[in-house]
C-alpha cells in the first residue's frame, strides 16, 4: 500500500501546485485540504507545524514541511522511499483534515 500523503493548501498558492505536480511526476496519490476559508483549521495547522505557509505537507502522518522540503527530499533521493512506506495502522496523533 503506498503512502498517505496529505497536504494542506489554500485556493492561489502556487507552491501548492509545485508540490502536487512533483508528486504526480511520482505518480504518487495524495488527499488535499483546503484550509482557505477556514481559520481554525489553519490556526490548527500553524500550531502543529509552526508555520504560517502553505503547503504544509504530510506522509504517513509525518510533516514534511512545504514545496521546498519535499522537493529537497527528492533532489537528495530519498522521497521514493517515504512514498513507499506503509502507514501505520493505528492513526493516534495523525493530522486529522
Ligand atoms: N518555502 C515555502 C514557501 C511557501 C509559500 O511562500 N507559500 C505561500 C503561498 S504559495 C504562502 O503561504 N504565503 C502566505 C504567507 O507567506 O504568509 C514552501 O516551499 O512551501
Amino acid at each position: 500500500m503506498p503512502a498517505e500523503v496529505l497536504i494542506f493548501r489554500t485556493q492561489f498558492c502556487g507552491y501548492c501546485v509545485r508540490a502536487k505536480v512533483l508528486l504526480e511526476k511520482k505518480g504518487a496519490a495524495y488527499r488535499e485540504v483546503d484550509v482557505s476559508n477556514d481559520q481554525e483549521r489553519r490556526s490548527w495547522l500553524v500550531d502543529v507545524t509552526g508555520r504560517r505557509t502553505v503547503p504544509q505537507i504530510f506522509i504517513n502522518g509525518r510533516h514534511i514541511g512545504g514545496f521546498h522540503e519535499l522537493a529537497n527530499l527528492e533532489k537528495r533521493g530519498a522521497l521514493d522511499a517515504l512514498l513507499a512506506e506503509e502507514p501505520e495502522p493505528l492513526t493516534v496523533g495523525r493530522p486529522r483534515p
